[in-house]
């Protein structure tokens, strides 16, 4: 028996949604956790899932004309496609659907009602479907939510509460008891703040639909979603009628989540563990949120940062390094093509790409590929090996207190000290003019600081870390070593059989750039094409003649056209309707010349949120069809007015 694992969790995403950037961010920070304690030798359990009941996931489903459990199933299964591609290492996947988990659901509820904490009443009041939560009057913005700006629907019916007022003091004492239980401190204030202003017994029963787990003895109700998906921690660690089985996980040691979801984590989800009498996890981490291109992520955007189509373009592990290196964890940020190229360019091929690349040919050229033990030492060595143990130790602290992005920094202070080593031991005048040992010594030195820098980017870029071990020779279990052989440089082997390989992070040079940003801006454009009401596209489900008209199609007449400068495909084009004039980008340089294209008249969907696409704002989209043999413009038969309305 290894002992109780680190438990660590992600939340159980809604699957009336396909995974998002948002969704990969703590999904990759959770892996990375548990990576790093599997990587100290400790074992370590990953946790993530799919939240499959519920009012939305019932309303979503009836919109696709679809059965829930069937649309659920095929959501879920693109979390799972997804965490595959991510290489999200996680060793239990729970979905609320299972009977495993409905049957540790009740039993929670059970314990709360025994404990005299379930009572039933009526409420009356508003719900926002979208959140799935409970507002009143006060809270609502204008009628609508506070938190997604959807207006919020009234509800009146009858519904069990649970006594939430009862443990107003002992939450309070737990987050004094337990400082670091909720994480940041900015968050814990705020969730401080909010409980000491008082808590109101929360309704944790629906009766206006059927889609989730009954309430026990009264199946006329069924338990409120957010009760039925915070307990996916527990049942998923085996909780059920018997309670937790003796080799549980339970409790967690760290729950990952959004800020949007904080609340619920770290008020009701203890109150609802107390009530039953349950352990309560050790922490709850709400990071940040992010924006993509300095605006909310919305369906458009969105598409430019689809998570497969992100991997894809840039790798993996680009993908995984950016998000974590890019931002404090805890605070939002902003997700940007162009930072992350500059990322992918700076960090990832100048520095950790370099000192791989020009170590190997070194050994290569002057040692036939071929890295032997060399322990002398010419003063630089012994500064290098001081610089190794020190950003390790503070790496190690760094990750356990789960600030992900100083522990990257970290390793990239190693990366630099590697190639300032190189410049300074200089292999190039030692191979000319020796000594032969302090050249050994110089090649070692300089593979053992790339060992022990795979060796802390694991967690992060798995790919990456076993492609340099691979690369340096090293034997396919290097990573079970101990932690502390792991980080000491004088741990490698010597007589390794190095392989020089392809550039692990090639550079985006400035022609890849433009191409690049260049179908970012097309995605956009292609995102902003999904007519708003219509469900996912595999869904095929019709749209209502309200749904249609929502979409605001005028005549246009095109005044000019140029191309983008750096496009190969964009036009900018100047269209008039009639008293206004607007710009549209248009991603047609490939089928018309910008001349041919004047004086035509266009088809232009006229109610389109305006994007920025490479750098120029577009007020509107062109309609177009599209085959094998190419591209034509939608236009209007005869003359007709610009600006008319098109039905
Ligand atoms: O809330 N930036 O599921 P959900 C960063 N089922 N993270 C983001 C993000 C963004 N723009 N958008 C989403 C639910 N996330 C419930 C959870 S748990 C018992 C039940 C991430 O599919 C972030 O982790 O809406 C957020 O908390 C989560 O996705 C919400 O996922």
């Amino acid at each position: 028996m290894s002992g109780k694992p680190f438990y660590v969790t992600t939340p159980i995403y809604y699957v009336n949604d396909k995974p998002h950037l948002g969704h990969a961010y703590t999904t990759v920070a959770t892996d990375a956790k548990a990576r790093f304690h599997r990587l100290r030798g400790e074992p370590a359990r990953m946790l993530t899932g799919t939240d499959e009941h519920g009012q939305k996931l019932e309303q979503a489903a009836a919109e696709a004309g679809r059965d829930p459990f069937a649309f659920a199933t095929e959501n879920s299964e693109k979390f799972k496609a997804l965490w595959k591609k991510l290489n999200i290492a996680y060793d239990d996947y729970i979905r609320t659907t299972e009977e495993r988990h409905k049957t540790g659901v009740q039993e929670i509820w059970r314990r709360a009602e025994a404990t005299g904490d379930i009572y039933k009443g009526e409420y009356e009041g508003k719900y926002c479907v979208s959140c799935e939560n409970f507002l009143t009057d006060l809270q609502l913005d204008e009628g609508k939510c506070p938190d997604c700006g959807r207006p919020a629907d009234p509800v009146r019916e009858e519904s069990y509460f649970f006594r939430l007022s009862k443990y107003q003091e002992p939450l309070l004492e737990l987050y004094e008891r337990n400082p670091r239980f909720i994480q940041p401190d900015s968050r814990r204030n705020e969730i401080v703040s909010f409980v000491s202003g008082g808590l109101r017994d929360l309704s944790v029963s629906r009766t206006s639909f059927k889609w989730g787990v009954p309430v026990p003895g009264d199946p006329a109700h069924v338990i409120y979603v957010w009760f039925d998906a915070l307990s996916n921690y527990a049942t998923a660690a085996g909780f059920g009628q018997g309670g937790f089985p003796a080799d549980t996980a339970w409790p967690a040691d760290q729950h990952f989540i959004g800020k949007d979801i904080l609340r619920f984590h770290s008020v009701y989800w203890p109150a609802f563990l107390m009530s039953a009498g349950l352990p309560l996890p050790g922490q709850v981490y709400s990071h940040g949120w992010w924006t993509v291109e300095g605006q909310k992520m919305s369906k458009s955007l969105g598409n430019a940062v689809d998570p497969h189509w992100l991997i894809e373009e840039y790798g993996v592990d680009a993908i995984r390094y950016f998000i974590l290196r890019e931002i404090p964890f805890g605070a939002d940020g902003d997700f940007s093509h162009h930072q992350l190229i500059d990322r992918v360019n700076s960090d990832l091929a100048n520095d950790l790409g370099n000192l791989l690349y020009r170590t190997l040919n070194m050994v290569r050229r002057y040692r036939g590929g071929k890295i032997s033990r060399g322990e002398g030492d010419g003063g630089e060595e012994a500064r290098l090996a001081g610089i190794v143990r020190e950003a390790a130790a503070r790496y190690e602290a760094q990750m356990e207190a789960t600030d992900l992005q100083a522990g990257l920094r970290t390793v990239w202070e190693i990366v630099s000290a590697g190639n300032k080593y190189i410049d300074a031991a200089a292999p190039w005048t030692l191979a000319k003019s020796g000594p032969e040992d302090r050249l050994d010594s110089a090649l070692y030195h300089a593979g053992a600081a790339l060992r022990v820098i795979a060796a802390l980017i694991s967690p992060v870029m798995p790919e990456a870390a076993d492609s340099i071990a691979r690369q340096l020779g090293l034997a396919g279990d290097w990573l079970s070593a101990p932690f502390a052989e792991l980080v000491d440089l004088y741990k490698m082997p010597g007589g390794l059989d190095t392989d020089l390989g392809k550039p692990l992070f090639p550079r985006i040079e400035e022609d890849a750039r433009a191409a690049l940003e260049e179908r970012v801006a097309a995605r956009i454009a292609a995102g902003e094409g999904a007519a708003p009401a219509a469900p996912d596209s595999e869904g095929g489900g019709l749209i209502s003649i309200d749904d249609f008209r929502r979409v605001e199609l005028r005549s246009a007449r095109v005044e000019a056209a140029e191309i983008i400068p750096k496009s190969k495909n964009l036009l900018k084009i100047e269209v008039s309707l009639g008293e206004e004039r607007r710009t549209v980008v248009a991603g047609v340089a490939r089928h018309y010349a910008p001349d041919e294209l004047v004086g035509r008249t266009v088809v232009v969907v006229a109610n389109l949120e305006p994007v920025k696409l490479m750098g120029v704002e577009s007020q509107g989209m062109l309609l177009a069809a599209e085959d094998e043999d190419g591209l034509k413009l939608v236009g209007v038969e005869g003359g007709i007015r610009p600006g008319s309305r098109i039905r």
